[in-house]
């Protein structure tokens, strides 16, 4: 880089034979230099310090110190980002520049990453110098070893930003119900796009669940949000209700009582059930008799009903409150309405 250094000085020859080459000139060096790494972002400041020192026998004029970043730790100035530059005094032999704190921006654009910096003096080659080669805080020469001081200006401390899906409210299928949650949006300042996670993903239970989405960055802030899926029940259960016949004359007959609920998410649905207005229970045997007087009587312990048409009515309802009814009524054979002879039978209704 730039010119071969000034001979400088005189020479002499006296007696014995010897060589002695003087030469003289100055000589700037980076002793120092902070920041050599940087995380931080394009924008955003970085503070730099540096001492330019002249380590050769001769004054320097005036010169430019450049700071430069790059994307590996390998640093060509011929290539790398160049940040910013301060203008160095004259500075006399073993005379140094003091530390200056600079505050300059990184260029917006930058890519996310870590950066490493350099300064080098004389950036401007404008000062012929015993040692052109030394002239950046890289340098582990002779005449200069550059302290490089580790700083991470800027810490991401800030974690990413979540965002969940809608809360979801959704009527139950089964016992456990499957939810499609949808996909969590999460962006870090830092890092850009990054994938959220859900801490849980049913099938879900009747009821309230809170789900929590979060993504960690790659500085290990966890950002989190959170989604509500309510699972819901409106559906009654489906309820039936028979009288079945087992002995059947003209206008008395004995029966089996049989009703039954079934629900989606509940198990065990409430049930009642009352044939003509009294009690009955799933399997009883019932003696039913064709009478213009309604009268309920128990024989031997077997519920015996007189009345003209007989209905079985059954509700259940779930645990979330939803009843349904059905029922199931018989008449006997009439001499009057022989022709609307009625049969047993079933009806549903919610
Ligand atoms: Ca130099
Ligand atoms: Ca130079
Ligand atoms: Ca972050
Ligand atoms: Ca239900």
């Amino acid at each position: 880089m730039g010119r071969p250094p000034l001979g400088g000085g005189t020479t002499g020859t006296i007696l014995a034979e010897a060589e002695v080459i003087w030469k003289g000139g100055p000589d700037l060096v980076v002793p120092f230099f902070m920041p050599p790494l940087i995380k931080s972002q394009g924008g955003k400041a970085v503070f730099i310090t540096d001492v330019t020192a002249n380590t050769g026998n001769l004054a320097s004029p005036a010169s430019t110190t450049r700071y430069y970043l790059s994307d590996s730790k390998t640093v060509d100035p011929n290539i790398a980002t160049v940040v910013g530059e301060r203008l160095v005094d004259p500075l006399q032999p073993g005379q140094s520049s003091g530390a200056n704190t600079l505050k300059f921006t990184i260029p917006v654009g930058l890519q996310a990453g870590t950066y490493y910096m350099a300064a080098c003096a004389d950036a401007d080659q404008g000062v012929a110098e015993l040692n052109e080669d030394n002239n950046c805080s890289f340098n582990q020469l002779q005449t200069s070893t550059s302290m490089v001081v580790p700083l991470e200006t800027v810490l991401d401390v800030t974690p990413p930003v979540v965002t969940a899906p809608a809360d979801i409210s959704i009527e139950a299928a089964a016992i456990l119900t499957p939810v499609s949650l949808g996909v969590a949006v999460a962006i870090d300042a830092k890092d850009g796009p990054l994938t959220a996670t859900a801490d849980k993903t049913g099938p879900f239970a009747l009821g309230t669940h809170v789900v929590t989405w979060s993504a960690t960055d790659a500085a290990g802030n966890t950002g989190t949000a959170t989604q509500i899926v309510t699972v819901v029940d409106t559906t009654p259960p489906k309820v039936i209700a028979q009288l079945i016949p087992v002995d059947v004359e003209e206008d008395e007959g004995t029966f089996r009582v049989v009703f039954s609920a079934t629900d989606i998410v509940d198990p065990n649905p409430v049930i009642s059930a009352t044939l003509n207005g009294t009690a009955v229970s799933n399997g009883q045997i019932v003696e039913l008799n064709r009478d213009e007087d309604m009268e309920v009587t128990f024989e031997h312990g077997k519920l015996k009903i007189k009345g003209m048409t007989f209905e079985l009515s059954v509700t259940a309802t779930d645990a979330s409150g939803n009843a349904a009814t059905a029922s199931a009524t018989f008449s006997f054979r009439s001499e009057r309405d022989d022709d609307k002879t009625s049969h047993g039978e079933e009806s549903h209704e919610s």
